[in-house]
């Protein structure tokens, strides 16, 4: 029930809709684009619909209507939950996170940035140079791992290509103290492939734009130029040194000299064509061109006795193995980055004796819910990241009114929903679960291909009421038999090939190369590939795969996550073409149903739909109470609150809590909004008669 806004807006909260059908939902959500409301509230949780156009509600006009102010006293804003984040971490000392969540396109990155810029904005009040240097780094992080991390897609020219977690740190007095980003799975394919239309990820444009060999199609709409200026300004901000920030473009041309390389082959042997290329590479990274071409040419086999032994491979599996070579590169240059800017920016010397106690708002700007019309290893990954978060929302969300309702003393009643936990089980169960069954397939000696793989999978996931296979379902002409597997995710149901799935997971890397770089003479190079030391005989032991990381990278994230405060943003993208006007129906309500936005609804009204001080209640509708106005006599606020609510009649619609009002419907709130609204001229035009002594 944001304030200062009339009714031709559409409602501000979507609790106050008359019913929770998805017409109502969609009706709101729509006419408040169309009039550029691009915020809306579920109780706390913002929905915000990217506008595609530049709205003039950022300034420093907006931030200080926002700051130290409740939700519900102006429109609804990022600014608002971020303030909301942010008093909880101040006052009552709570860590707190803000979940950013939406597809591809739908304006999570740039919700994040506004959310930082607002934190940036509201501390630090006296200037202290060193709070004001670290809220330079951790906004500046943001275009690095932007330049590093983002690529212009089909969906988005500026796409965030990794998921995200910034934990930032602050002191008792509520200023930045420094932070830690996480980061998760970077489509490194990108560096090697990319789909028509597509770009590799602008550092490669920013780099040398001479340079193309691994960027398909050059695009010139992001201006290249300039931002590789201020991609280096940022990095020299952050305090990367020259060194390193050298090293950093050494490794870029490294790759597009590899993605440029050509092999040839007499039959028996494979060489190099052009020994300058392997010159210029074995500059670049400061090691021997001999020691470049064997690490291409030969692997190391392990001999008997732990000897290593060099055999010369194939051209096939030269130029196979390529590709996974440049993304390896450009995944540790990436990890590298951002473990660099975390030894800068992490709180050092802090003293919770002398500090206070440091307290932490985290950010997560992570990939949403995707469903193409080829959904790989990627795909299925992301999904059940999707998965993760979606069972969090739900129990947070349920956990958090528990919380409030207990605080405050009234019953709790229990609400049904939809607990995912079946889908996440079928992902990551041990033993049963689908990563399991991928990481015993990689692990199997001999050949194993995907589709072995798959079969393993339909037998033993035949029960699973939320998995099927063309096998299981040979009526489906949509699915190949020989590779295709589905899963009913919470979002819909999404159709995996399951091509390519092992060699994804298994993320071979051979030793040679790794222990080229090892050796390499430049530090910044010898620090990315630590592994690169072990000999071969330890590199044998099985490594754990990419699914399993990754799993155990969001088990950690959930972890974080569920022991702070949640805050929601739930991103919706209105259209395709990049439009501001266009409000596409049948793709916005598709957002809205996978987000889960209707089932937040009835959570949230399930109880009470609408909650507040009895102070700042008072302060509002007081004037539509013939004993609260212009003063109550009453002994406490509460008893003055229980006038109006028993003077409008729906008493049975309340609960008193110990510091709030609870109001179970909606509609007893809009009798109250009316008479307000009603009231307001009247008293308006008997104020400037009395201001004017004409009364
Ligand atoms: V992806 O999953 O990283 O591909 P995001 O992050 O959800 O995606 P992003 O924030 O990058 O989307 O937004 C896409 C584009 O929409 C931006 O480049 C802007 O041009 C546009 N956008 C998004 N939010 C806003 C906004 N609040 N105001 C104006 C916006 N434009
Ligand atoms: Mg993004």
């Amino acid at each position: 029930m944001a304030e200062l806004e009339g009714l031709e807006f559409g409602k501000s909260d979507f609790v106050l809709l008359d019913e929770v059908t998805m017409e109502q939902f969609m009706e709101n959500l729509k006419l408040r684009f169309e009039k550029g409301r691009i915020y809306t509230y579920i109780g706390e949780v913002v929905v915000s619909v990217n506008p595609y156009r530049q709205m003039d509600i950022y300034g420093k006009d907006n931030i200080e209507a926002y700051r130290g102010r409740e939700l519900y006293e102006n429109p609804p804003h990022l600014y608002a939950v971020s303030d909301a984040a942010y008093k909880a971490m101040k006052r009552r000392a709570k860590d707190t996170c803000i979940v950013i969540s939406g597809e591809s396109g739908a304006g999570k990155t740039e919700a994040s940035k506004y959310i930082m810029q607002y934190i940036a904005a509201i501390t630090n009040p006296s200037q202290r140079a060193e709070v004001e240097s670290v809220k330079n780094v951790l906004l500046k992080s943001n275009c690095v791992l932007e330049a590093f991390g983002n690529a212009k897609t089909n969906r988005n020219d500026n796409s965030s290509r990794f998921g995200k977690y910034m934990d930032i740190n602050f002191n008792f007095n509520g200023d930045p103290t420094g932070g830690h980003i996480n980061n998760y799975l970077l489509e490194k394919s990108r560096v090697v492939q990319q789909q028509g239309g597509e770009r590799n990820f602008h550092s490669f444009y920013q780099v040398n734009r001479s340079l193309h060999f691994c960027c398909k199609t050059v695009i010139t709409s992001n201006n290249d130029r300039s931002s590789h200026k201020a991609v280096l300004s940022a990095l020299e901000v952050i305090g990367f040194s020259k060194e390193e920030i050298n090293s950093v473009y050494q490794i870029l041309a490294t790759i597009l000299l590899l993605g440029n390389m050509q092999f040839e082959s007499d039959g028996e042997s494979v060489n190099i064509v052009g020994q300058e290329v392997v010159n210029h590479i074995s500059e670049l990274t400061a090691t021997e061109p001999d020691s470049v071409n064997k690490s291409l040419l030969y692997r190391t086999v392990d001999a008997c006795f732990g000897r290593d032994a060099f055999a010369k491979v194939c051209l096939q599996h030269t130029v196979r193995s390529l590709p996974s070579l440049l993304q390896a590169l450009y995944e540790r240059l990436f990890g590298w980055i951002v473990s660099r800017i975390n030894s800068i920016i992490e709180v050092k010397d802090y003293d919770p004796v002398l500090h206070g106690k440091n307290t932490v708002i985290g950010v997560l700007d992570i990939y949403g819910f995707e469903i193409f019309d080829n959904n790989s290893f990627e795909q299925f990954c992301i999904n059940y990241c999707n998965e993760k978060l979606q069972q969090l929302f739900i129990e947070l969300i349920l956990r958090q009114e528990q919380d409030e309702y207990q605080r405050e003393g009234i019953t709790w009643q229990h609400i049904e929903y939809f607990n995912n936990q079946i889908i996440v089980d079928l992902v990551e169960q041990a033993h049963k679960g689908i990563i399991s069954i991928l990481d015993e397939a990689c692990l199997t000696v001999g050949k194993v291909t995907d589709t072995v793989c798959l079969d393993s999978m339909d037998t033993k996931l035949a029960q699973h009421p939320h998995y099927t296979s063309r096998k299981l379902s040979p009526t489906d002409k949509s699915m190949d038999f020989q590779k295709h597997f589905r899963i009913r995710h919470y979002a819909g149901d999404v159709t995996y090939s399951v091509e390519g799935f092992l060699d994804k997971n298994k993320d071979l890397l051979f030793q040679d190369f790794k222990r080229l770089m090892y050796n390499s003479a430049n530090p910044v190079l010898k620090e990315m590939w630590p592994d690169g030391h072990l000999s071969i005989t330890e590199v044998t032991k099985r490594p754990l795969t990419a699914a399993t990381l990754f799993k155990n990278s969001i088990v950690a994230l959930v972890d974080k996550l569920a022991c702070k405060e949640p805050y929601y943003v739930r991103c919706i993208k209105p259209n395709e073409m990049k439009s501001p006007v266009l409000f596409d129906d049948a793709r916005c309500q598709h957002q809205v149903a996978y987000l889960g936005l209707l089932e937040n609804v009835r959570v949230r009204r399930a109880g009470f739909a609408y909650r507040q001080l009895y102070a700042r209640f008072l302060q509002r509708y007081k004037m539509t109470c013939e004993y609260t106005w212009p003063n109550h006599l009453m002994a406490s606020d509460r008893e003055a609150v229980e006038a109006i609510v028993i003077q409008h009649g729906f008493q049975d619609d309340v609960a008193y809590g110990q510091t709030k009002l609870f109001v179970r419907t909606p509609r007893s709130l809009f009798t109250l909004e009316q008479e307000r609204n009603n009231l307001i001229p009247i008293l308006v035009t008997f104020l400037q008669k009395v201001w004017r002594g004409t009364l």
